[in-house]
């Protein structure tokens, strides 16, 4: 049976992955090297140096382009390593129009680190692709979409956005993040090149940092790997080895993700001090047909607002919380609780958090895969 064949489930345990030639090892071993032997200049069996190529890297590598349906694969150091790379292809005087709520890291690179190079970035909602298309002029080269974005759980049109890329004459990059390609496989519509933080759902167990790109097209590819093996923000073997071992299980743990979000999600929306929340499966959520459409769940990321919205009370809320661990950080196995505005989001300027909704009294839970029960009873002590 041919890879392409296979279903995704099939996909992230087998997909791009081969048995290792000398031992028939199932898994890839962790090839801890630096260097390859070179039988005279340029006899080498396809690996010189490990910043280049390296055998682990590479399975991880393919293991992301078969699960999200793309030619291409490559790994990175950190999430923020992926998107440094990714900016890396524009030059001064080019044009990113990016959606406004999004993880504070990207909003951060984009603003302190490639605003000083030049290149020019608007951030807008992203609710209807008209806006976005108003944005465009003949210095736009690439659109930024975080769906769902970080922490509001905002939606974006995937498909809609790539036309107006296409029309543009743009690249359109999808962080997929939050809905990993379990629930919703950008490349399929539209999408050039899809963008993760391996450190959340697809590592899946908080033990790494690491980025990865999913790239349909090889002109584009080739200039990423140029960036990659040039700028050298590569991961090493260990850590590519833990992500495609996660990999193996997302399936499994995102569909139980989300049968724990959809629960808290809809405990919380019941609870008297909760204002609102934030889950895209709520048929009043913005844009729920669009998720309905072009996600196959839910997700288990539910972020929240207590009623008054101060940031003592959310702060006293998260600090009680026994079985959710107030960390940065999401994807894992275990549940944890946020206070964007002091942690992850802290980087963006108040009055521009402020606009997209990420108040004093927002609380972001990564809903982990523990018994349902046993979280919704920390939260009922922590809010009582
Ligand atoms: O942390 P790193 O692997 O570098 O990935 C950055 C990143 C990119 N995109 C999204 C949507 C993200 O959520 C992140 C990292 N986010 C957190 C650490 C967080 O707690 O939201």
């Amino acid at each position: 049976m041919s890879e392409k064949d296979l279903r995704f489930n099939s996909l992230t345990i087998h997909g791009g992955q081969q048995h290792e030639e000398a031992t028939g090892a199932v898994m890839p071993p962790i090839f801890q090297t630096s260097t390859y032997a070179q039988s005279h200049p340029g006899g080498h069996k396809g690996f010189e140096y490990s910043r280049t190529q390296n055998p682990t890297r590479m399975a991880l590598e393919n293991s992301i382009a078969s699960i999200e349906g793309a030619g291409y694969g490559l790994a990175f150091g950190s999430g923020l390593a992926a998107i440094d790379a990714v900016i890396k292809m524009l030059e001064p005087g080019d044009e990113v129009i990016s959606t406004n709520d999004l993880y504070g890291g990207t909003y951060r690179l984009f603003m302190q680190i490639f605003s000083k190079y030049g290149i020019k970035f608007h951030f807008t909602g992203m609710a209807e692709s008209e806006t976005v298309a108003a944005l465009v002029n003949e210095n736009t080269k690439l659109i930024w979409v975080e769906t769902p974005t970080n922490p509001m759980m905002n939606i974006i049109d995937i498909e809609a956005m790539a036309k107006v890329a296409k029309d543009a004459g743009a690249l359109l990059v999808v962080d997929n993040t939050f809905a990993t390609p379990y629930l919703q496989r950008p490349i399929e519509l539209g999408a050039d090149i899809v963008m993760h933080s391996a450190t959340k759902y697809l590592a899946g167990h908080s033990d790494v940092v690491l980025g990865l790109l999913a790239v349909k097209d090889k002109e584009v590819a080739d200039r990423l790997y140029f960036i990659q093996n040039s700028s050298g923000a590569v991961c090493g073997p260990m850590d590519s080895f833990l992500t495609l071992r996660g990999i193996k299980t997302l399936h499994v743990r995102v569909q139980r993700h989300c049968e724990n979000g959809k629960a808290i999600a809809e405990y919380l929306r019941e609870h008297p001090q909760v204002e609102s929340v934030y889950w895209p499966g709520f048929d009043s959520h913005p844009n729920h047909d669009i998720a309905r459409r072009q996600m196959k769940d839910f997700g288990g990321m539910v972020s929240f607002r207590l009623k008054g919205d101060k940031l003592e009370d959310a702060v006293a809320v998260v600090s009680k919380l026994k079985v959710f661990t107030l960390a940065e950080s999401l994807g894992g196995v275990e549940s944890l609780a946020g206070h964007p505005a002091s942690m992850t989001h802290a980087s963006i300027p108040v009055e521009e958090r402020l606009k997209t909704g990420v108040t004093d009294g927002l609380v972001r839970l990564s809903v982990g895969i523990e018994d349902v029960d046993d979280l919704i009873a920390d939260l009922e002590q922590a809010l009582s």
